[in-house]
């Protein structure tokens, strides 16, 4: 039986992993954070199973690092692991950058000082914000990276010390540069699911207005069940190589508004510009989102499309669900969430 160890199980991708490494036989060890109140909803319904093990640690914790990949020795490493939002990572830089930057680097060098170079293979949750302000579109595993805010600086970081590490010291570590995916199990201060979660309010009566930040902020939004296939994929193959995971279509924050509203039978039209800009109900004339400048970030990211035709070719894999079957998927289930 393969082993993994999985950092950020917790998280959304972490989630989809666990049932998809479960799911081909693996033995799964997670890295937990001790809180104040255990949630591990994401990942519930694989507590009981025998084969997932749950450790208490931390990135910013070498010795803790050190200790469980001793302990596990897993055949592969996911490192999901990190402060993942963009906006937040502002307000938080030093310790986006030690969690997620240092963070890697820890757990590269216990590999090396525990001499599981040859073993263990590494899977680097890389990131489409490393494009920042883009210099070529589409992006692709070639394009330039830019940087636009300490998160995508402390990624930079971890991506390139992957890079070294493979170098340097013969490891088995891929980048993946996974562009935005989402899913019913997405974070609830991210745009798509904080949409989805106000679609279902307002079709509800809890909620009078969406206020979101910018408008023309351009995604390639894909459905996360199917990205951490390609995680996997990497690992699998003859030699470690990074990849562009991508659909190849690109829509701004307001076309994912349209779609999750119309997708509740609630026809949007769009009134004034800039922070004036208001999303209106076209059968009662109210005004359900609205701009708050709040939620502009200091620098923006303003459009990313990935160019996926590395991953088709080496690994096989392209993406299952549609932008729209995305939106769907996440507006159906906060409706019934909503509904229990
Ligand atoms: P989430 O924010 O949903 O999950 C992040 C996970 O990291 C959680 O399990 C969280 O634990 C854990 N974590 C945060 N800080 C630490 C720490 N210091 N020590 C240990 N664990 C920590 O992220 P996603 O699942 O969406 O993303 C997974 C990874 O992929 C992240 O690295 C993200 O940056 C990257 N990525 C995501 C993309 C996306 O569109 N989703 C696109 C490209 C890259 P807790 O539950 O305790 O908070
Ligand atoms: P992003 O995701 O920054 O791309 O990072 P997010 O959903 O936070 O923002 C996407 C775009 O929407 C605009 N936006 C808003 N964003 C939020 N969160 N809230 C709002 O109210 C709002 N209004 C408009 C943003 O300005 C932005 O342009 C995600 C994370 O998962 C990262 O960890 C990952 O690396 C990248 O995707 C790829």
């Amino acid at each position: 039986m393969k082993s993994a160890l999985i950092t950020g199980i917790t998280g959304q991708d972490g989630a989809y992993l666990t049932k998809f490494l479960l799911d081909k036989g693996y033995e799964v060890h997670g890295l937990v954070r001790r809180s104040s109140i255990e949630r591990y909803d994401r990942i519930e319904e694989f507590l009981k199973d025998d084969r997932l093990t749950l450790h208490y640690g931390d990135m910013t914790d070498s010795s803790n690092i050190i200790r469980l990949m001793s302990d596990i020795r897993p055949d592969e490493v996911y490192n999901l692991a990190a402060m993942s939002h963009v906006y937040v990572s502002f307000d938080t830089p030093e310790y986006t950058a030690n969690a997620d930057g240092m963070g890697t680097l820890r757990l590269l060098e216990a590999i090396r000082i525990l001499g599981l170079e040859q073993k263990t293979r590494v899977y680097q949750a890389s990131t489409s914000e490393l494009y920042g302000k883009v210099q070529e579109t589409p992006q692709s595993e070639t394009t330039p990276f830019y940087p636009r805010s300490p998160y995508a600086a402390a990624k930079m970081y971890a991506y390139w010390i992957t890079v070294n590490y493979r170098e340097a010291y013969n490891i088995f570590a891929c980048n993946g540069i996974l562009f935005n995916h989402e899913s019913p199990l997405r974070g609830e201060t991210f745009v798509t699911r904080k949409i989805t979660i106000a679609v279902a309010n307002i079709k509800n009566g809890n909620q009078d207005c969406l206020y979101l930040g910018n408008l023309d902020a351009k995604r390639d939004w894909g459905f996360a069940g199917d990205y951490v296939e390609a995680m996997w994929l990497m690992l699998q193959q003859e030699k470690p190589e990074d990849f562009v995971i991508a659909t190849g279509e690109t829509r701004t924050v307001r076309e994912f508004v349209e779609c999750a509203f119309s997708e509740a039978g609630i026809d949007i039209e769009w009134q004034g510009t800039g922070i004036n800009e208001s999303g209106i109900d076209r059968t009662t004339g109210q005004v359900i989102v609205a701009v708050d400048p709040q939620f502009f970030r200091p620098t923006e990211v303003e459009l990313l499309l990935g160019n996926p035709t590395k991953a088709k070719e080496k690994l096989g894999w392209e993406r299952k669900t549609s932008f729209h079957q995305l939106v769907q998927m996440m507006v159906q289930e906060d409706l019934k969430r909503l509904e229990n």
